[in-house]
């Protein structure tokens, strides 16, 4: 080859990504290229990558596209590290859309189900991701749920599975329970709808009992987003303070001799004016007992949501009993026995003292009765006898006042004297308090994993034999009249009881969603065993190295799994605590939304945008003159319509494209917004690489042929090449991809350049490496292009990329050659000159003394003293 004849140019062919993309795709598959065993070789340096699997509304979003671009470019990049990755898929696949369709359109829950999955599945594909589809399984498969209600049965065993009657959320629209989390403002998270409450037996899984260790081994999630764990451990919600007993004045009226409360400040006793009930608290039922007027507040209250925040909003109110208690420490002082509405049943004692002083809630309750409000507590640097509260309560530290033996304290030592007298005298002790509550997984629903249980007359609830599991829904249902099918379908709930073999009832409540995804990931690792897990593989592939999702899942789902993974363990199916060592939330994909004259939401591919010379935009709906307004950029979302179809964009660009944009325009964790320009931009970027790559096939060195020695182009382009390889390994080690994506456009602009000097010495070699190193860099974010770029660069080779190991940077080609030394006269900055690493001195001061400016500065006055720090600085004294 003589790389001194210019090559004829002709117009390169364009990269035809549509026959490209399945083309590689079908190579991935048929050389296996992503499949692991379920147990790997010892000496195999595991990686377990996984994305939060999606739920099967029928198509991806470009949630999804990112969720899943994310993941797929640490996968591909751990496994060019040298690592086993694995990377599986599945499907949320049980939950009330599937009922909600089977109502509405009469289609059969299993049915659209497994629809949606077979089309999101095939929209997946067509992403190119390194997934291993053998491991995939839906959650509303039956070999899924039953394994499911096998684990329902261990925990049980071991004690952390209870019957309890409780008060729950109601949504009546839905007709189902909601969990305090699916409550929002009030109103179910679905339907809308007002909650009530009301009583009902449920199964509950005893996450409390863990709540100590899932606090505390928050602190070894090191890998985890600070957010994250603040927010778990808000929810878990440690509180440290004392169980206080009131002596009712008049225990005969109320039925009982004592009220316990449970408060987080008993330094503020003596700034107590009232004790306040929850309005199912038994001393609630006693007054209701004998006075309408309180029956009548109990059962308003009853139609507000139990959830904190429902009670946080809605208006305080309460309803004074009549009943009395004595103050502990005061004799003679006693004060009014409330039911409020703010005070919640399920919480500490369900009971309070109120000090209005130091408690908002406190503040507003006696604000509004005119109940006496006394300060306990002297802000720093105030005046005890002057002091005042404003118009709401002082809740921060100070000093104890107008509070008998606790006066002078500071608020901590208030505490701790408090509790000592109140245990010396009998009357409270010192406790810690948790927030958490079990969790309530029943729900009156069809679509969803039945709990396995018989309830019989004369045995109560008894458990499934496990040789009867798995416990299957039936089929044939009937969703023409509201309310559980699985309740009403004629034949399904009757059967014997497995103990005394009497006519006995089937349990139809079916396990909330949320446990279906508590385990998944485990399940990943052999999805084919005949027991939920199988522990060879378990104890291999957990914990998850790298999770991936979204923000919105930071509290319930993460923390069922932490409990889940602690219940596994309890029961001898797995080894590990926490299921996710490394966890990555991303932000979310966002566009601009457009509206048309009458206010209709349009989307974006209805609106034809122009821009004016000076650079305002203005839109109109496409084929009309209806002028549209362009909104604010904002999450995607179906309600406003600023959507944009995953499914079209592969389409008319390609996947890579689409892939490259997402990673290229913010960092993950932030959001980003979706636009035209963008994709058509990252398209023009694969069309480039193709071209680079195209131009230079003639112009190549044979695979292996030496590098030239000495400085020059090639040497350039060669340190531009290694320079690269360096900044998007970093780039990819720190999740910074949009980096990478930089890095990778600069990298492109170097080869670009280096066309120009395709005769200089060593340039074949030189373009060959890098040409090569550019498909390899990009391969994590655009695999099929790198994989064709490949190929045109080693025609007939047989070589995947995604088999490659990733390129390693040359030591050498990475060091800087010149140095900047800044040039002082008198210590005062004149210049700046680039030399030579290990230049001699003497050339140093030359160089440095020749300067303009410096020259200027000397003033023609002899050097007496020339200082040289090495790499930074000359300072030269006249
Ligand atoms: C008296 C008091 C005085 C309180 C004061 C606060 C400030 P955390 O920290 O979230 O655990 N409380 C206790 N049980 C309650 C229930 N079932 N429903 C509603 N409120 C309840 O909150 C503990 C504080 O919340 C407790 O401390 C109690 O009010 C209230 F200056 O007791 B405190
Ligand atoms: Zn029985």
């Amino acid at each position: 080859m003589n790389d001194s004849t210019k090559p004829t140019p002709k117009e390169p062919p364009r990269y035809d990504f549509a026959a490209a993309e399945p083309r590689w795709q079908t190579e991935w598959d048929r050389r296996a290229c992503f499949a692991v065993p379920d147990v790997p070789p010892p000496e195999a340096k595991k990686y377990y990558v996984l994305e939060m699997f999606p739920y099967p509304s029928g198509k991806i979003h470009m949630g999804h596209v990112r969720n899943y671009t994310l993941g797929d470019v640490v996968a591909r990049y751990k496994r060019a590290r040298g690592h086993l990755v694995m990377h599986p898929m599945g499907w949320d696949a049980f939950g009330l859309p599937a009922e909600n369709a089977a109502r509405e359109r009469g289609i059969h829950p299993g049915k659209w189900t497994y629809d949606n999955i077979a089309n999101m599945r095939a929209e997946l594909q067509r992403m190119g991701l390194s997934l291993e589809w053998a491991r995939e399984f839906a959650t509303c498969d039956a070999a899924y749920y039953g394994k499911q209600q096998k684990l329902f049965l261990d925990f049980w065993k071991a004690g952390l599975v209870e019957r309890k009657e409780s008060w729950v959320n109601w949504d009546p629209v839905d007709g189902t329970v909601l969990a305090n989390e699916q409550v929002i403002d009030g109103r179910g998270w679905r339907s809308g709808a007002l909650v009530e409450k009301k009583k009902l037996s449920q199964w509950f899984l005893s996450i409390t009992k863990y709540a100590p260790d899932l606090l505390e081994a928050l602190n070894t999630l090191d890998r985890w987003p600070e957010r994250v764990k603040l927010m778990q451990s808000n929810w878990i919600g440690r509180s440290e303070g004392a169980r206080v007993r009131f002596r009712l004045t008049d225990a005969a009226a109320a039925g009982a001799e004592e009220v316990e409360v449970f408060t987080t400040r008993p330094d503020t006793l003596f700034g107590m004016s009232f004790l306040a009930v929850a309005a199912e608290h038994p001393l609630a039922a006693a007054a209701a007992a004998r006075d309408p007027r309180a029956a009548e507040f109990i059962a308003e209250c009853r139609r507000m949501g139990t959830s904190e925040a429902a009670i946080e909003q809605a208006e305080k109110r309460g309803f004074d009993t009549g009943f009395r208690v004595a103050h502990p420490f005061v004799p003679g002082v006693s004060f009014p026995v409330w039911i409020a509405n703010f005070v919640l049943m399920e919480y500490g004692t369900g009971a309070i003292f109120g000090c209005p002083g130091h408690d908002e809630r406190d503040f507003e309750f006696a604000t509004k009765y005119a109940l006496p409000i006394l300060p306990v507590v002297l802000p720093p640097g105030a005046d005890a006898t002057t002091f005042r509260l404003g118009g709401e309560a002082y809740t921060d530290d100070g000093t104890i006042f107008n509070s008998g033996f606790l006066d002078g304290l500071a608020v901590p030592a208030a505490k701790r004297r408090v509790i000592e007298e109140l245990e010396k005298t009998g009357q409270g002790t010192g406790v810690v308090n948790w927030r958490l509550r079990d969790w309530g997984i029943s729900r009156q629903r069809y679509w969803g994993c039945p709990i396995p249980v018989i309830h019989c007359e004369s045995c109560g609830a008894v458990p499934v034999p496990e040789a009867q599991l798995p416990v299957v829904l039936p089929e044939d249902v009937d969703f023409s009249k509201p309310g559980n099918p699985l309740d009403h379908h004629p034949t399904w709930k009757h059967v014997a009881c497995p103990q005394c073999g009497a006519p006995a009832r089937r349990e139809t409540d079916t396990c909330d969603t949320f446990v279906d995804s508590s385990w998944y990931f485990a399940r990943f690792c052999s999805p084919g065993a005949a027991e939920p897990v199988t522990r060879a593989a378990v104890d291999a592939w957990l914990p998850v190295d790298q999770y991936i999702g979204g923000i919105e899942h930071a509290i319930l789902h993460l923390l069922y799994s932490r409990f889940f993974t602690r219940a596994m363990k309890a029961t001898g199916h797995l080894a590990v605590e926490e299921p996710f060592a490394g966890l990555f939330t991303q932000g979310m994909v966002q566009h601009e939304s457009y509206k048309g004259a009458d206010g209709r939401w349009l989307y974006p591919e209805e609106v034809e945008i122009s821009v004016a010379a000076d650079g305002t935009r203005s839109a109109v709906v496409k084929g009309s003159n209806e002028p549209a307004t362009i909104g604010r950029v904002e999450a995607m979302s179906k309600s406003k319509r600023n959507t944009v179809d995953p499914g079209a964009i592969i389409g008319k660009y390609g996947a890579d494209t689409a892939r490259w944009f997402i990673l290229s325009d913010n960092p993950p964790e932030r959001d980003m917004e979706w636009t035209e320009a963008g994709v058509a931009g990252a398209f023009r970027f694969t069309q480039r690489i193709w071209r680079l790559a195209a131009n230079s096939a003639d112009a190549l060195a044979p695979v292996g042929a030496a590098h030239a020695a000495g400085a020059g182009p090639a040497r350039k382009l060669r340190q531009a090449t290694h320079r690269t390889i360096a900044a998007v390994t970093e780039a990819l080690e720190n999740f910074a991809f949009n980096v990478a994506v930089a890095r990778i456009h600069e990298f492109a602009n170097a080869i670009g350049e280096a066309e120009g000097q395709a005769a200089a010495e060593g340039m074949g070699a030189a373009r060959r490496e890098a040409l090569e190193t550019l498909a390899r860099l990009s391969a994590p974010m655009m695999p099929h292009l790198a994989e064709e770029v490949f190929a045109a660069l080693r025609p007939g080779s047989g070589t995947l990329v995604a088999e490659l190991p990733w390129p390693e940077a040359d030591p050498e080609l990475l060091k800087a050659e010149t140095v900047t030394l800044a040039i002082q006269v008198l210590g005062k900055l004149r210049a700046t000159i680039e030399v030579p690493v290990g230049a001699p001195e003497a050339e140093i001061f030359a160089l440095a003394e020749a300067e303009e400016n410096v020259q200027r500065a000397l003033g023609g006055k002899p050097v007496k003293k020339r200082i040289h720090v090495p790499g930074r600085v000359v300072n030269l004294v006249v």
